[in-house]
Order: structure tokens, then C-alpha cells, then sequence
């Protein structure tokens, strides 16, 4: 059989793997595997007519994704072809690139900074070179932290104060709380960490099996909008801050000698995320769990956010939050940090947040949301464009007096990072197969107030009979009967499905 036959079957059985292993580990995976892997993975997808802009578009990004990534191994991409596109096709693609812009971030946005066999740091764009909108959250960045099973990010230390969030695995950090002191915690599923500006840090991961997956929101201290890693173990890579002084200088601080100094900065070319073995993981381990519920104390470790009861939570989703009155920590940074978990089939939103602006990270799941946003539509931001708005809404009057929203939408999947404006209305869906669940950074969060358009006590219900009436112009009996039928709070049964829907629930 030649090669070429062989490889649908080859295909199969690798993907039977995969699903066994998947069911084995009991784990979500992130983003994971060889760029083969995820290649194969698109091309596999069913060919039913609606999923079919979405294979071709994953297709070109795996490619992409697969060609980058064997140049930075130093190997040579076999030419893969996808298929021929037409013109057409090429500016329909374009277009949905466009898709959510700028509130919306996905795997082309995020650059990967430092990269080993075991693991791997992303880092997403500035906000403000995407757009000017942005220019609120300008010095706030988002990394992505992915490392293997059994492995050691070597001591760093960041010009940038960072939050952390465990998205996945199971992890344990050290820090080096002063001169005298070394702090270290274990990590799970949940826990929310501050680990200080200029702070020097390292990093296990502590699970038999599953990646460890650490989201961070960092707000740099020295360079707006910009940080720096610095790494004082290493050698020649990660290469040790040490090497920048000259030798006799560090002779003289050291009080050691020159053959003894090159040696120890010219060992480790593994690189920033590295194998440890089984005894060193061990020896590392053994720490105190982070605090549960009540917060608070003089404890610096972290905290989780599922130990507390949540904000919200009903069969459709629950929301957990840690606000800056909660945790001494997020209070001096003025953030918070949420999660909520959208049950698979149902909605959260529509609300608006008065001071904060949410930075949100898909860790699972898959659906879409929809956002108003008046800046796209004024003329200070899109050059007097004017409204241009996607179809299916409510029906419009032309030659109004007042601002025009445009709907921001955008599907989202694992790894999708979205910016959620304060005062911004949004709804969010989740799709029919699985829960989609996000982890959200409020910047501002200091007295912020979550204010909710539908449901039970949405703030529509508190206007006065005769505001009713004026602001909505139709008698308040009619506004009650829409703004008094549902129940629930926050989240809620989804839509049914219809045409453009179905899309999200592929
Ligand atoms: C989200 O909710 C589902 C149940 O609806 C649960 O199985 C899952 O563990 C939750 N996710 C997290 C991260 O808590
Ligand atoms: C994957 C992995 O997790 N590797 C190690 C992480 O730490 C635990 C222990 O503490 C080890 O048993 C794992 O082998
Ligand atoms: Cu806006």
C-alpha cells in the first residue's frame, strides 16, 4: 500500500487514540497537540454545508499554525495544499476575521514568547494596537501559560504586577515573598493568585496527566503596556541576567572565581519550561493548599474562586466572583476576577457592568455573544461610517437624534480572549453540546455594580409607571408584560435554534 493509502487509516486509528487517551485522562485539553495533530484534526471535520467556511478557515490556520511551528523546530513543512479558493471566498474569510473587531482576540492575536518541547508562553497584542477604543485598558496584558505534565518554569521575575488563574491541571508556586523569606502554595482548578511586581517566581506542575494552564493578567509597572521576564537561574537559554555585568565585576560581587562563575551561567540550554524528574516534583510539592472561603487574613496565597458560594446561580449557569472588598490583594490592583459557567443551551445577559471592563478568556466550551456598542457606529472612531449593523434585530428608525449601537458578535471556542467594555451591554450563549465557561479580569472592579436588562430583577421593573410610559412610549402595562416574564436571574434558557444560530451549535 503506498503511503498515501495508508494515511486515512492511519488517520483513524490516531484519532481512536486520541479519543481513548481523552476518555483516560478524564482532562480537557487546551489547545493541545503537535501541530500535525491539529492539522488532521481539521481536515477530519464533517463535511455538512454549514460547517463548512469554519473547516476552511481552521484549515488555513492549522496550516499556518504547522508551517510556523515546524521553521521554529527547525524542520522543514511538507507543502500542504488546501484546496483553491476562490476570490470570493477569500473576502468572506476576510470579513469574518473581522468578526467582533476590536473586542475580539483569537489565536493570531497572541505571539508566542517563549517556547520548549514541554511548554509554551503566549503573550496577546497590546490593546491599543488593535484599536484606540481599547486605549482604557491600554496598560493591561493577557499571557497564556501552557506546560506539560512534570515540568519547572525556571525563576523569573516581571517588571508587572500579575494576576494569575488556574485554568486547568494542577500546579505549585514558589515565590519570593523578601531577602529571608520563600512562600510556596499548591495550585488547583479555581485558585486566583497575586504574585507582585518584581516578585522572583517559579512554577511545577504537580498533575500525573493533565497540562497545567495558568491565565494571567499582567499591568505593567515601568513601560506602559509593556513587560519584561527576567531570568536570573539560566545560561544560555533562558539567558541569566547575570551575563549582561562583566566578569570581573561579578568576580568582585561574588567574591568566587572567573572559571567557577562561566560555569554556572553556561549550562542550561533547555530553556524556560523544562522536565523535572519525578523525586524534584515530588520534593516541590509538598505545600499548604491555597485559602478557601472566607478570604481574607494576611495570606498572600491564593484563593479559590469555587470555594465561595456563587454570585448567581440557577440551572442555566452559575457565576463566581472575587471582588476587590473580598481579597486585600485584587483591592490594591482595583480588579476582580470571575467565572461563570453557562450550562450548554442557555444564556447569560443581557447585562452591563457601571465602572468595570471585563478582559475574558474562553477556557471551555464553545458559543457566541452579542455586544451594543455605540463607539463603532460614531463618527470619532470609524471615520463617519455611520451605523452599519448586522440584520435580525429589532427593526430600525432611520433620521433618529440619538446614538446608533452596532452588534458586536462573535462565536467563540477555547482561548478566544474578548473585551467587554464598562456600560457596554452583552448577552452571552452557550452552545447546545457542551457548558461554556470564562474566566474574566474586571479592570475598575472597585464598586462596580452588575446591572441586568432581562430577568427578575432587571432595572426596567424599577422605572416609575410614567417613566414606563414616556421612555417607552406605549402604556406601562405593555412594558410590564415584557419586562416582567421571566423569573430567572442573569442566566437563562437559550434561544431556539434558527438559521444563523446553528452555527455556534455545530
Ligand atoms: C461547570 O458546570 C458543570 C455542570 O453544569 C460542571 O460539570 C463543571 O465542572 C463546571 N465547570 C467548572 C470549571 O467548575
Ligand atoms: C505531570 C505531572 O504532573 N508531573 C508530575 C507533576 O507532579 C506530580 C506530583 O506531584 C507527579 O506525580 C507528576 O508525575
Ligand atoms: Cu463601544
Amino acid at each position: 500500500m503506498s503511503l498515501r493509502g495508508k494515511l486515512p487509516l492511519l488517520a483513524l486509528l490516531l484519532a481512536l487514540v486520541f479519543v481513548l487517551a481523552s476518555v483516560a485522562l478524564g482532562a480537557a485539553e487546551w489547545n493541545d497537540g503537535s501541530p500535525e495533530k491539529r492539522l488532521r484534526e481539521c481536515q477530519q471535520r464533517g463535511d455538512r454545508h454549514e460547517q463548512r467556511e469554519e473547516r476552511e478557515d481552521c484549515q488555513r490556520r492549522c496550516l499556518e499554525d504547522y508551517r510556523r511551528e515546524k521553521e521554529e523546530r527547525g524542520g522543514r513543512a511538507e507543502e500542504i495544499t488546501p484546496h483553491h479558493k476562490g476570490r470570493e471566498e477569500e473576502e468572506k474569510e476576510h470579513k469574518e476575521q473581522q468578526q467582533g473587531k476590536p473586542y475580539v482576540f483569537e489565536d493570531q492575536h497572541f505571539t508566542t514568547k517563549h517556547r520548549t518541547e514541554h511548554g509554551r508562553v503566549r503573550v496577546l497584542q497590546k490593546f491599543t494596537e488593535r484599536s484606540e477604543i481599547l486605549r482604557g485598558i491600554e496598560n493591561y496584558r493577557v499571557a497564556i501559560l501552557e506546560a506539560d505534565p512534570q515540568t519547572f518554569i525556571v525563576p523569573n521575575h516581571r517588571d508587572a504586577e500579575t494576576i494569575i488563574f488556574i485554568a486547568n491541571g494542577r500546579g505549585s508556586v514558589s515565590i519570593m515573598a523578601s531577602h529571608d523569606k520563600r512562600e510556596s502554595f499548591n495550585l488547583r482548578l479555581g485558585d486566583v493568585m497575586r504574585i507582585p511586581a518584581g516578585t522572583t517566581v517559579y512554577l511545577i506542575n504537580r498533575s500525573n496527566n493533565e497540562k497545567l494552564v495558568i491565565v494571567k493578567l499582567l499591568q505593567p509597572v515601568s513601560t506602559p503596556g509593556h513587560f519584561e521576564t527576567f531570568f536570573g537561574p539560566g545560561g544560555e537559554d533562558p539567558e541569566s541576567y547575570y551575563k549582561a555585568f562583566s566578569t570581573e565585576l561579578l568576580e568582585a560581587a561574588l567574591n568566587t572565581r572567573k572559571d567557577k562563575i562561566q560555569k554556572i551561567f553556561g549550562q542550561q540550554r533547555r530553556g524556560v519550561i523544562i522536565k523535572a524528574s519525578e523525586e524534584q516534583i515530588r520534593a516541590m510539592s509538598q505545600h499548604k493548599e491555597g485559602g478557601v472561603w472566607p478570604f481574607g487574613g494576611e495570606s498572600k496565597g491564593p484563593v479559590n474562586l469555587f470555594s465561595k458560594r456563587p454570585e448567581q446561580a440557577n440551572q442555566y449557569g452559575q457565576l463566581y466572583e472575587v471582588d476587590p472588598s473580598e481579597c486585600r490583594e485584587l483591592k490594591e490592583l482595583d480588579l476582580g476576577v470571575g467565572f461563570a459557567n453557562i450550562t450548554k443551551g442557555s444564556m447569560m445577559g443581557p447585562f452591563y457592568n457601571s465602572r468595570a471592563t471585563k478582559i475574558a478568556i474562553v477556557t471551555n466550551g464553545q458559543g457566541y455573544f452579542e455586544m451594543a456598542c455605540p463607539h463603532l457606529s460614531s463618527s470619532e472612531f470609524s471615520g463617519g461610517k455611520g451605523s452599519q449593523h448586522g440584520g435580525g434585530g429589532l427593526p430600525r428608525h432611520k433620521g433618529k437624534t440619538g446614538p446608533s449601537y452596532q452588534k458586536v458578535r462573535a462565536q467563540l471556542k477555547q482561548g478566544v480572549v474578548y473585551v467587554v467594555p464598562a456600560g457596554h451591554p452583552i448577552i452571552t450563549v452557550a452552545s447546545n453540546d457542551q457548558n461554556l465557561e470564562i474566566v474574566c479580569f474586571d479592570i475598575n472592579a472597585k464598586n462596580n455594580k452588575k446591572f441586568f436588562l432581562a430577568g427578575k430583577t432587571n432595572i426596567m421593573n424599577q422605572l416609575e409607571r410614567e417613566a414606563k410610559e414616556l421612555g417607552f412610549g406605549v402604556p406601562a402595562r405593555e412594558v410590564d408584560e415584557v419586562f416582567k416574564s421571566q423569573n430567572e436571574d442573569l442566566f437563562f434558557k437559550g434561544p431556539h435554534q434558527h438559521h444563523h444560530e446553528s452555527r455556534a451549535d455545530a
